[in-house]
């Protein structure tokens, strides 16, 4: 059986984290009624039945269309607020929280009302709790490279307000067919703002992809990377330089780019010595947050304690935060 104390204990940090997709189906229900909008479900068992998904873009259907119900800034506030209390049951004392504008400004809602509503509840913990946070603003790789372009653009007056919290870019929806590269202009922008920059990248992608998220897009750390064991050149040079992978392992399992977390290939890359962390991706959709994902990876692989300790420890070295911050941690 899974050390499951052992890992509700262990301090850790959550770098790879859709605050879309930790939307609940109680609150997508709840604000759907708040604001009047029609779900195509008529209960929280019903949405729940609906996520079975066969890849990723049969699980992007169901997250664009759930968070139609994301309106104001209240509701981003209580969206980000409900994730904070579930980090925190798990011992998450950080979070890199991604957010994607272009799915609430697609349909009329302000860029502000997006970033403050999930700023407010990031402050709120961060005084009252201590709760450790950074947002990592993603663009949606289906979409154009002008559309990224513009949307760093409406960003970019809201750098100083939120010079506490919003220090990354990130890369994230439909993998294949949208290369790292479509997107090298805008990132290039974003990494001489002084944004710290991410890609998912060998989700659903070749190792290619991975090449080019590093390569092209300057990225610090890697969002899923799954598939660069295929690559013996590239695993070489994760380990030789030490970049992160945000490994989602059932986020993997539900969108079948695994079968079996028993051939899930975390442990072997951990062994590799590739800084690997565990995280929850979008765990509404998903079917747990970041310690399921520890608990699940430990049945299966299985995980020691000394890999858990490594795994968590990764967690706060593959942080974007100060040296001074990341060696307490440590
Ligand atoms: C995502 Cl799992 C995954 N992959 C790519 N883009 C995403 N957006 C939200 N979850
Ligand atoms: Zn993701």
């Amino acid at each position: 059986a899974a050390d499951r104390a052992f890992i509700l204990g262990l301090p850790k940090a959550e770098l790879h984290l859709h605050i879309e997709g930790s939307l609940e189906p109680e609150m997508m229900f709840a604000l759907a009624r708040r604001n009047q909008v029609t779900l195509p479900y008529d209960s929280v068992e019903a949405i729940r039945a609906a996520y079975q998904f066969t890849d990723l873009q049969s699980f992007l259907d169901l997250y664009y269309a759930g968070a139609a119900v994301l309106q104001t800034e209240q509701d981003f506030y209580d969206l980000t607020r409900a994730y904070i209390d579930r980090a925190i049951a798990d011992n998450v004392l950080h979070a890199e929280i991604f957010f994607d504008p272009q799915t609430h400004t697609a349909r009329g809602i302000a860029i502000t009302t997006v970033f403050a509503g999930i700023a407010r509840a990031l402050r709120e913990a961060r005084d009252q709790q201590g709760f450790s946070s950074r947002m990592i603003l993603c663009f949606l790789r289906h979409l154009s490279e002008d559309d990224a372009m513009s949307t760093l653009e409406s960003a970019l007056p809201l750098r100083e307000d939120y010079a506490d919290l919003w220090n990354g870019v990130g890369l994230d929806s439909s993998e294949l067919g949208n290369p790292p590269e479509k997107f090298a202009h805008v990132f290039t922008i974003a990494q001489a703002m002084g944004l710290h920059i991410v890609a998912h990248a060998g989700e659903e992608g070749p190792p290619a992809y991975i090449w080019g998220a590093l390569d092209e897009l300057g990225a610090e750390r890697i969002d899923h990377g799954v598939r660069a064991e295929e690559d013996p050149a590239l695993m070489e040079r994760l380990i030789k330089e030490q970049i992160p992978l945000t490994v989602c392992p059932l986020s993997n399992l539900k969108l079948c780019v695994v079968k079996d977390l028993r051939q899930h290939n975390l442990k072997r890359m951990l062994d590799a010595g590739v800084c690997v962390t565990i995280n929850a991706d979008d765990p509404s959709y998903f079917g747990g947050y970041v310690n399921d994902n520890f608990i699940a990876c430990a049945e299966a692989m299985p995980l020691t304690r000394s890999d858990l300790l490594q795994l968590a420890a990764n967690s706060f070295r593959a942080s974007f935060v100060d040296d001074s911050q990341r060696d307490a941690w440590l």
